[in-house]
């Protein structure tokens, strides 16, 4: 596992909680998408040494919607980079890791992600991410 690549935190608006993160906090906000596949408007912030990935719902079947109702806003997910995600999902599967994605699929800035079952890492949900080499794997 690489770094922390982000920390993915659930919102309700990233309009009233964008202004929190610039402004108390002082990150930069570096890009705002959305990502249709998960139903999802998300904000990266600029966090020094990783990012964090604000995730607001675009609708009510959205997993963060699901989250956000039963829990409330917050921490929702931490996601590692890896270098070869395909490697890694099969050595997970081979430990008996309980994958929500066996195949990886496209996130956010075109990286490929995947999921791991909450119930497989004791209670976290942990996205493995492999970015595009154009990125520079340090962003
Ligand atoms: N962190 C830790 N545990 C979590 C969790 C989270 N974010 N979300 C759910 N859980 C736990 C629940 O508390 C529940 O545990 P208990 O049975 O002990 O109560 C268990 O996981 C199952 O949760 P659930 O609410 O019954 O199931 P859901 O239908 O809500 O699905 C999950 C949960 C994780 C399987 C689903 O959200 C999922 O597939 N997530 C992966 C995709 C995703 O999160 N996309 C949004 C981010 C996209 C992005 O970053 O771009």
């Amino acid at each position: 596992m690489k770094k922390v690549d982000h920390i993915g935190i659930a919102v309700r608006s990233l309009e009233e909680t964008l202004p929190f993160y610039t402004n108390i906090l002082g990150f930069a906000c570096i890009a705002i998408e959305e990502v249709l596949s998960e139903r999802v408007k998300v904000a990266f912030l600029d966090a020094t040494n990783m990012r964090i990935e604000l995730l607001e719902p675009t609708d009510s079947t959205s997993a963060i919607a699901k989250f956000i109702e039963k829990r409330g806003e917050g921490i929702h997910h931490i996601a590692f980079q890896v270098d070869s995600i395909e490697k890694r999902i099969s050595e997970f599967k081979i430990n008996g890791i309980r994958m929500l994605n066996e195949v990886p699929k496209e996130g956010a800035a075109g990286a490929m992600i995947a999921f791991i079952h909450p119930k497989s890492a004791h209670g976290v949900l942990y996205e493995i991410c492999e970015k595009k080499p154009l990125e520079g794997n340090d962003s």
